[in-house]
Formats: structure tokens, C-alpha cells, sequence
């Protein structure tokens, strides 16, 4: 697959900023280019500092959602008390953003970013271009010039809003197929895709660089960190991805791992590390950006389930470090009392899921004191 390799292959905005190099030199270039923006990044969003001035910890942070935030101050308080990094979770996505063609509804990301922002937190935007929760306006769109038109205009508008108060942007979500190289794939078949082929993922990320130059920029997927097959072909697409990227001259800050942890599955620990090793090497950072845990296949009450959750967290986590520091660790909620776990996977026993650091009581679970632990050594 070929996302961008060929000038050819891009749009016009794209092909008047790309120089004419061939590929090689490209690849050099683009990485000098990625770690100067790296470098603009980190005196524009703090997210990496020289290593004489290294932060003790990888920061730990979660995404919060505007209609619990708005009406349960136990929620707000956790949010508060336990993180340094606070995101919306639905807030910026297209169709919540854009229920019509001329609305941008910024107002409850606003309100999460600026209240984030007046804890001394940091904050960061999910996402430009995903698969699903597109609003029916946006799907009846059939004409490729049109929905480049959308794509640019939405992703200069948005970045263009929060510039200076989100660090970074999940710039494509989940753009993999979910099982490449098995009967689908290897992109995922989505609208962009359908419309404006491969390159949507390259126009996407030279648009955001364009848009927010300090914000750091991520490709953002799921299933990255277990063993077998399917998961190594995953970790070695998001990796072609990368280079493609690269390649066509295009910045890409940083690869987030989502981190839904199945609790009955076995991490690899080493193929992990081996991912962060090689994305170290093309200069791109690395963080876990929807951490929880999936525990439905998990017999036992809530000691085994907070076991197992205990063991896949730290393997993870093992994993992750193993390859390169990560720039951050973040959940995908808080407390078991929100969390989009029980609704897609619920357990066979009808007992609750137990995916998040937090209980439905807002008492914290074991794995989640060995989470901040392992954070604070760096
Ligand atoms: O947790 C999110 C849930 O509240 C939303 O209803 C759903 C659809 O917008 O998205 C969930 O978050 C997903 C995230 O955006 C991308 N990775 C998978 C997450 C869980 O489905």
C-alpha cells in the first residue's frame, strides 16, 4: 500500500510544499524536519524538555466527558486531583463538533480544555479524520473535490481555535483496517477513504502541520500491543504508515498506542519494545493515549479481575518503556462509573466491568498506585 510515496498521488496543496527530492533523501530530510519540529513542539507545549531537565515523571492523564463533567462534581474533582493531562473525549469529533456544514459547536471542548488549563493541566485533541461517528451530512458528501474542501477547512478551523492550548492532535484515529493482510484492509474502509483514497491520511497531517505548527502531531490506533500475528502485522503497517509519511516530507511527532487492554490476552512485551525502538529511530515519540482495561472474558469477582487488570497494565507498561520513554500515559476515563467498556463488551456474569484506575466509588484500584509508581520513576 501506498499512502504518499508519489507526489503524484497528493493534492495540490500538498505538491507545492513537497520538494522534489527522491525518496532517500526525502526520508533524510523529513527527519531532520520532524526533529525540528519536535524541538518547536517542546518549547511551544513543554511535552519534552533536555534531559538534564527531565521531568521525574511521564505524566498521567485521562479523557473526561463534558455531560459528567457538567453535572457530577466528584467526577470534576478526580479529574482535578488525579491528572496532568485532561482531554475531551467526544467532544472534538466530527459529528459532535459539526451537526451541520456550518456549525463548529468549540463550546463544551472549550469549557473542558479552559478548565483544564486553569488547573495547570494540559490538554490535547482527539481527533481530525476517524472512521466513525461522521454526522450523515459529511457521509452524503460523493464528490472528492469537495471532501478535500471539508477535510482542510475543518482541520484549519479546529486547530486554528485551540492553537497554544492543545499540546497535540490525534491527526488520524484508527485509519489501520482491523485485521490488515486478513480479508480486509490494509486501510481501514472508511468515508476519507472511500472519497479521497489513501492520501487523506497525508493531507490530513500536512494540513494540521500547516494549521497548529507547535502542536505535536500522532497517529493514533488500537491492537499495538499483543502477541501473535495480527498484532505484528498492525505494529508493522503503523510503521510503514510512519515512513510513508516521512518520506512525502509530512511531520509526524508521535505514534499514540490506544492501549485497550484485553485482560485475558497475553501482552508482547519484547514486540512492544521493538515497536518503540523503531519508532525512536525515525525520530517519532511514542504515548498510550486510551488506556482501560477489557475484562469480560475474565471469570472471578472483583479481586480477579483487578489481578488480571494488574498484570496486563504492568505489561504494558513494560513493554512500553522497554522501547522508549513514553510522553505520556493516558486513560480513557477515570472511574468505573463512565466508561464505554461495559456498554461494548459487557460481562457474561452481568457483574460490572472494572475497566478504569478508579472504582464506581472513586476509590482507587491497586494497578492504579503500580501505574503512578512506575510513572514517577520515568
Ligand atoms: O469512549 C467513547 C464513547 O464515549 C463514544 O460514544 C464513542 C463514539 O464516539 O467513542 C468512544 O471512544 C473511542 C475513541 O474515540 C477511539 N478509540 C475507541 C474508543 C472506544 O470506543
Amino acid at each position: 500500500m501506498v499512502i504518499a510515496a508519489e507526489p503524484a498521488a497528493l493534492d495540490a496543496v500538498e505538491r507545492t510544499t513537497l520538494p522534489s527530492h527522491s525518496a532517500a533523501s526525502l526520508t533524510r530530510r523529513s527527519l531532520l524536519r520532524s526533529g525540528a519540529g519536535a524541538l518547536a513542539a517542546v518549547a511551544g507545549a513543554g511535552a519534552l524538555r533536555p534531559a538534564r531537565a527531565a521531568p521525574a515523571s511521564v505524566p498521567f492523564g485521562a479523557a473526561i466527558q463534558f455531560e459528567m463533567f457538567d453535572i457530577d462534581a466528584a467526577y470534576r474533582h478526580a479529574f482535578r486531583d488525579e491528572c496532568a493531562i485532561v482531554l475531551p473525549m467526544n467532544e472534538l469529533k466530527f459529528g459532535l463538533l459539526r451537526p451541520s456544514r456550518e456549525q463548529f459547536l468549540f463550546e463544551p471542548a472549550d469549557r473542558l480544555v479552559d478548565w483544564a488549563l486553569s488547573n495547570g493541566q494540559r490538554s490535547r485533541g482527539h481527533t481530525f479524520v476517524w472512521w466513525s461517528t461522521n454526522p450523515d451530512w459529511l457521509e452524503a458528501i460523493t464528490d472528492e473535490a469537495e471532501a478535500e474542501r471539508v477535510l482542510v477547512d475543518h482541520i484549519e478551523r479546529t486547530a486554528d481555535h485551540f492553537r497554544g492550548r492543545l499540546e497535540s492532535w490525534d491527526v488520524v484515529n484508527e485509519v489501520m483496517a482491523h485485521e490488515p493482510g486478513g480479508r480486509d484492509g490494509p486501510l481501514r474502509d472508511s468515508f476519507w477513504l472511500q472519497r479521497l483514497g489513501p492520501r487523506h491520511i497525508p493531507l490530513a497531517f500536512g494540513t494540521a502541520a500547516r494549521a497548529d505548527p507547535s502542536a505535536r502531531l500522532v497517529i493514533n490506533d488500537y491492537d499495538l500491543e499483543f502477541a501473535g500475528d495480527r498484532y505484528d502485522r498492525r505494529r508493522a503497517l503503523t510503521l510503514d504508515l510512519v515512513r510513508q509519511l516521512q518520506d512525502a516530507g509530512h511531520r509526524v511527532d508521535a505514534v499514540g498506542i490506544q492501549g485497550h487492554l484485553y485482560s485475558h490476552l497475553k501482552i508482547d512485551r519484547e514486540a512492544l519494545a521493538r515497536f518503540g525502538r523503531d519508532l525512536k529511530v525515525l525520530g517519532v515519540g511514542l504515548l498510550a493515549t486510551e488506556l482501560d482495561v477489557i475484562d469480560f472474558q475474565v471469570p472471578g469477582g472483583p479481586d480477579e479481575i483487578d489481578e488480571a487488570a494488574r498484570v496486563v497494565v504492568s505489561d504494558f507498561l513494560d513493554g512500553l518503556f522497554a522501547g522508549q520513554r513514553p510522553e505520556a500515559v493516558i486513560a480513557w476515563g477515570l472511574t468505573d462509573r463512565y466508561s464505554w467498556v461495559p456498554d461494548a463488551m459487557p460481562r457474561a456474569d452481568g457483574s460490572p466491568s472494572r475497566p478504569l484506575p478508579l472504582d464506581r466509588d472513586y476509590r482507587p484500584k491497586p494497578w492504579f498506585a503500580d501505574v503512578r509508581q512506575r510513572l514517577t520513576q520515568g
